[in-house]
């Protein structure tokens, strides 16, 4: 019985300990119950004008001694334990090296690797990078109402929250792909929330970083490059690419699209096909999603999916 994580090791035995202690005495209760009705002791029909002996036995109050001094220890250990398994996830064993803010956005999750070197500070959305074997710090803002930020695998729910900052910490023990999922409920396409929290040796995220802080390679033919111009015109507003004039933010930073496996908060995965349904009609696909439907022509989408495949 373990978690995936450092921080959901202690809680899963608590987990499953509180449930069997919860129906465990949910069951006892209701034998006791039952018994109780099953053996209650019946008074004959007697006969008009006499007297009814009254019962003084008084040994049942050694019942109600029993079980309410069994019911106090119960109820003490769990309460011990619950606090134990708190204590223990509150802060992870070894201080983070890394830092990850994490913005709650209707219905994305900006993810800003921070830095004390602006130079190293870069921007990604809905899949969330981290070494494996290392405890990572997670800042967590509301960029407009309160989400709640949960990668069940690995740690309990934080809520992110406009005008106020909350920290949480994570470490996941293996390379893996973990889902997340906003937790709470934020307007229409909360449901749609969702994000991946992909852990990789420590190696490999290393390798990850640097690349994400190098700007996307240039595009390599005339169709790409009318693809960038129609890109910083329709879309620049909204999003941001590495070495190019778009770097709107009111939407997720696409500078490295290529590398996610899906777009729009893990709703859709992340293939040409996807990607055209998507710009030709994001309402169609997320209702009310801060996306607006693009005004473009069959050539000009065209010619922005030819530029987006070049993110690498
Ligand atoms: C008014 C701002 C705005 C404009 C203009 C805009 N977008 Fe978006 N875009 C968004 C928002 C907000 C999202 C996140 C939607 C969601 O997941 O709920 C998004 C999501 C996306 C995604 C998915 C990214 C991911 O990693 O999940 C792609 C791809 C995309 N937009 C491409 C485009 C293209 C191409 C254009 C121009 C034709 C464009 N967008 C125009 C705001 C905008
Ligand atoms: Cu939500």
């Amino acid at each position: 019985m373990a978690g995936s994580g450092d921080k959901a090791d202690p809680v899963v035995p608590l987990t499953w300990g509180v449930t069997v202690i919860s129906i465990a005495v949910i069951v006892i209760i209701s034998l006791l119950v039952a018994g109780a009705i099953w053996r209650r002791p019946g008074i004959a029909p007697q006969p008009a004008g006499s007297k009814i002996a009254v019962d003084e036995k008084t040994d049942g109050l050694r019942w109600i001694w029993i079980g309410v001094g069994i019911s106090s220890l119960v109820l003490l250990f769990t309460v011990v334990w619950t606090m134990v398994v708190l204590a223990e996830v509150t802060s992870p064993a070894t201080k983070p090296a890394l830092t990850v803010e994490i913005t709650g956005h209707q219905w994305w999750w900006q993810v800003r690797y921070l830095s004390n070197d602006p130079s190293q500070i870069f921007s990604t959305a809905n899949e969330i990078h981290i070494p494996a074997g290392q405890p990572v710090l997670f800042k967590l803002v509301g960029a407009d109402v309160i989400h709640s930020f949960w990668i069940p695998a690995l740690g309990g729910k934080t809520d992110a929250i406009p005008g106020q900052t909350n920290e949480t910490w994570l470490e996941a023990h293996t390379p893996g792909i973990y889902r997340g999922q906003c937790t709470e409920y934020c307007g229409l396409q909360h449901a749609k929330m969702g994000m991946l929290l992909i852990t990789q040796t420590p190696r490999d995220f290393a390798a990850w970083r640097t690349h994400q802080l190098e700007s996307p390679a240039r595009p390599s033919n005339g169709g790409q490059w009318a693809g960038l111009a129609n890109f910083t015109t329709h879309c620049g507003s909204c999003h941001a690419v590495r070495g190019t004039d778009a770097a709107g933010s009111l939407g997720p930073d696409l500078s490295h699209l290529m590398q996610r496996h899906t777009i729009a908060a893990g709703i859709l995965p992340n293939d040409p096909a996807d990607l055209d349904r998507w710009i030709a009609d994001p309402q169609g696909i997320k209702p009310g999603a801060l996306m607006p439907k693009p005004e473009l022509s069959a050539n000009e989408r065209a010619s922005i999916i030819s530029y987006l495949k070049t993110l690498n």
